[in-house]
């Protein structure tokens, strides 16, 4: 008690301290962002001794340094996770009560660094916050986009985007580093000189450091998260604004800037634009001149390379980084091609996150040339090289009139991994099956996972709250530990608090839904929860035509015993995905009928919450009763919502697909709803030519809802509108919603029984949360470290 009266009025010192210098403010006059700053800055002062403490250690230490490039980085409000992370939350909220005010008002003024689109970007984040926990000497490397992705809004059920302006408001987490600067090219030629192959490249761009500190677990370590931001070499043309031309003299660096300004929208597609590749380049180059300037400052033998550096391609968005450090260490440092490709060779690793053809990066090979001409070149060495050593290989990094980037990652990665035991057993059978057999040992498995600090610990106070009470609070960095829940699972009083927890957190949400949306959920009901981006293959559209369904048959017989529901979306669709966004559009057509139906609503509300972000996420997660993870199989590489939800006590109606094979296997079979075809049954079935027809015909339900889309029932004053999507899911359905419509209506019926006995749901979903510590990225990243970088911990 002493210790922390006198910390707590400590950091209230330290709070005013920056509301008064940092701010500018007096108490009496400062506002929410104020405090917020102040109370940024005060964490982030914590923080930094950690984070000093740390650089100093890796530096005496000398260890293996871990780098992870990734164009996404989906880190979400920082603050908070600050505090939990610090262990301050009690200092926190005394200090602010001292002044009268509010933490919850105030970590909610922090907007969400949205530096990534989906799973992807969400993976780097939580991978960062596992890194500095364990203790792993890591940097994150990225771009620092001005404008994250879009905002997200309706507009007649429509989503309209806006742009996301994070940066607006000063940043409090980063630091500028000026001092940190690398000049970058693109175009230009090639030239030989004195028996030298040297590229000029015609237009120049500097790269500039911002670093955020990643605090671990109780603050034990710290590592950076470094992102470039575009700068022109030659900021402003004095010349031509003398002569009265102002545009023109700011051109150089508002073409500079484009290059970090915005994150593209796409998820699992590529947008296949030049500024897109020229993004590719610009962060992978930055970073690697980075890494090498870091080598260099400790070592003078080129050689040791591998041995201090171990470089994470996340997905094929940074593979330039292999071409450019081999350029680097033969054109410019002289060492032979084949030496260099070693060196190459035994630092970079490459994670495949998708198989989805459409998603792996292919650029046409006359931009590329245009832009990066000797990298070409180089990429062409690659291939001989490779073709040497294997004369019967057909495949190879550039052919067709295209640069693979999957291939070239492959061919240049010490490792390759996949992010679940099915996608990556998928990787090896089909798209990489030529290379896998050649270099059978490349090939390894890392299941994703999630960070328990912010997806139960912070995230869900309450059940964290319990399990602590229970077990201690080692579960927080040795999730595993949550297996000693199991042995209260029997227990009457146990259970009973902790559905006492889950009815809290579904009151939370529902109070803000009413607040934010003016709609009232029943909260008696099943929170029925699809979050993730808008995609055919995730099968929103399966989860909406059951909805109609079931809407349907409520409605024959409105006196029936029904089991009430909530059936809640969320998730953004790419600007472009014109499908994507008429499943949003037919969900809130569908939402706005169906919630006013006085005969139904008390056994079905739908709602789709608009602007789908982390901070969206972790409302919504801990109040979910169950989760829908009905990707079509063999589609989704691993998912990490999936782990999510079960974590925080939801039951999972799902498909064998992704990691949802693992979460069964850990949770129980019994626990876990499952239904569909298997990937290779699906693979099967897409060989029958009117399979969509034939699954219409067997079930007179399905035939029914898809009625409802082409008679207009949901859009009375325009009722063409579905019209297609009707006629998509017959005579095309490429994703099989047809074919595995019935099984999914049979197990949904089966979630509506298992509901209706409380005590035995909330075992169910306690078992899921005491079975799910597998899935911490804790576990995920202690892999990596072993099996891809042989790096070590440096704490104690
Ligand atoms: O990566 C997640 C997986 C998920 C997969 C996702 C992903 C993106 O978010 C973006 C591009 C891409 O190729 C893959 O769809 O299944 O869980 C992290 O591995």
């Amino acid at each position: 008690m002493p210790r922390k009266a006198r910390t707590s009025s400590e950091f209230r010192d330290a709070l005013l301290k920056h509301l008064t210098y940092t701010m500018g403010k007096d108490p009496e006059h400062a506002q929410f962002f104020d405090w917020r700053m102040a109370l940024s800055h005060a964490i982030r002062d914590r923080m930094v001794d950690h984070w000093v403490a740390s650089t100093r250690k890796t530096y005496e230490q000398d260890g293996k340094r871990v780098y992870y490039l990734s164009m996404e980085f989906l880190i979400g409000r920082l603050l908070e996770d600050g505090i939990f992370n610090l262990d301050m939350v009690e200092e926190v909220k005394e200090a602010l009560d001292h002044f009268g005010m509010d933490m919850r008002t105030i970590l909610n003024d922090e907007p969400d660094a949205a530096l990534g689109n989906g799973g992807l970007g969400r993976l780097a984040a939580c991978f960062l916050d596992s890194l500095s926990t364990i203790g792993c000497p890591a940097m994150g490397y990225g771009i620092r986009y001005e404008n994250g992705l879009f905002k997200q809004s309706f507009v007649d059920g429509r989503q309209v985007e806006s742009p996301e302006t994070w940066l607006q408001e000063p940043h409090p987490w980063e630091f500028e580093r000026p001092e940190v600067r690398f000049t970058l090219g693109f175009g230009g030629d090639v030239i030989y000189e004195n028996g030298k192959t040297l590229w000029r490249p015609a237009e120049l761009i500097q790269a500039e450091a911002f670093d955020t500190p990643i605090i671990g677990w109780q603050g034990k370590w710290a590592n950076t998260l470094r992102l470039w931001a575009g700068r022109a070499v030659d900021p402003f043309d004095l010349g031509l604004f003398n002569a009265g031309d102002f545009a023109a003299a700011a051109e150089h660096e508002a073409l500079a800037r484009t290059i970090s300004r915005v994150l593209y929208p796409e998820d699992s597609n590529e947008a296949g634009k030049e500024l897109r590749l020229k993004q590719e380049f610009f962060f992978s180059a930055a970073s690697i001149r980075d890494i090498l300037r870091r080598f260099d400052s400790q070592h003078d033998d080129i050689r040791m390379l591998p041995k201090k550096v171990a470089i994470q391609l996340n997905d094929t968005h940074p593979a330039i980084a292999g071409p450019e450090m081999l350029r680097i260490l033969h054109d410019e440092r002289g060492l032979s091609f084949e030496d260099a490709l070693e060196i190459v060779h035994g630092c970079m690793n490459y994670t495949n996150h998708t198989l989805l053809p459409e998603a792996l990066e292919r650029w046409d090979e006359r931009l590329f040339g245009r832009l990066l001409p000797r990298h070409l070149q180089i990429i062409d060495r690659i291939d001989d090289a490779h073709y040497k050593a294997h004369p019967h290989r057909t495949l190879s990094a550039r052919s067709d009139g295209q640069v693979k980037m999957g291939e070239l990652s492959f061919i240049v990665a010490n490792r390759v991994n996949g992010v679940s035991a099915l996608h990556t057993d998928l990787m090896k059978k089909t798209v990489f099956r030529e290379l896998h057999e050649l270099h059978p040992d490349r090939i390894v498995n890392e299941t994703n996972g999630v960070t328990p600090r912010r997806w139960l610990h912070s995230c869900n106070p309450g059940l964290s709250r319990l399990i602590t009470d229970t077990i201690g609070e080692g579960w927080v960095d040795d999730l595993e530990q949550l297996e000693r829940l199991e042995p209260l699972i029997g227990d009457k009083a146990w259970i009973e608090r902790f559905e006492t927890v889950k009815s809290d957190n579904k009151q939370a949400l529902a109070s803000y839904v009413a607040q934010t949306h003016g709609v009232k959920l029943n909260t008696e009901a099943m929170f029925d929860v699809q979050i993730k981006r808008m995609h055919e293959y995730k099968r929103q559209h399966l989860n909406i035509l059951e909805a109609i369904a079931h809407w349907q048959e409520i409605k024959d017989n409105p006196n029936g015993d029904w089991t009430p529901r909530v059936k809640i979306f969320a998730g953004k669709a790419a600007q472009g995905y014109h499908f994507a966004k008429d499943i949003i559009r037919l969900i809130n057509d569908v939402a706005k009928l169906v919630n006013a139906d006085a005969a139904t609503r008390d056994y079905l509300q739908v709602i789709f919450l608009p602007n789908y972000n982390v901070t969206l996420a972790e409302r919504l997660i801990p109040a979910a009763d169950l989760s829908e993870q009905i990707s079509t199989a063999g589609k989704e590489a691993s998912g990490t919502g999936n782990m999510k939800f079960a974590l925080n006590g939801a039951l999972t109606v799902g498909t064998l697909d992704g990691a949802n094979v693992e979460i069964r296997e850990r949770v129980g079979p019994e626990n876990f709803f499952l239904f569909g075809m298997l990937a290779d049954e699906v693979m099967q079935r897409r060989m029958i030519h009117d399979h969509a027809q034939q699954a219409i015909n067997a079930d007179p339900r399905l035939a029914r809802a898809l009625n409802a889309l082409r008679d207009g029932t949901f859009s009375p004053e325009d009722p063409g509108r579905y019209t297609h999507i009707a006629d998509n899911l017959t005579w095309s359905d490429y994703f099989l919603v047809c074919s595995d419509f019935s099984d999914y209506w049979r197990a949904q019926r089966e979630v509506d029984e298992a509901y209706r006995n409380p005590e035995k749901w909330a075992e169910m979903a306690a078992l899921n949360v005491a079975r799910s510590g597998w899935f911490s990225s804790d576990r995920t990243i202690r892999g990596y470290m072993c099996d891809i970088w042989g790096a070590e911990s440096l704490l104690a």
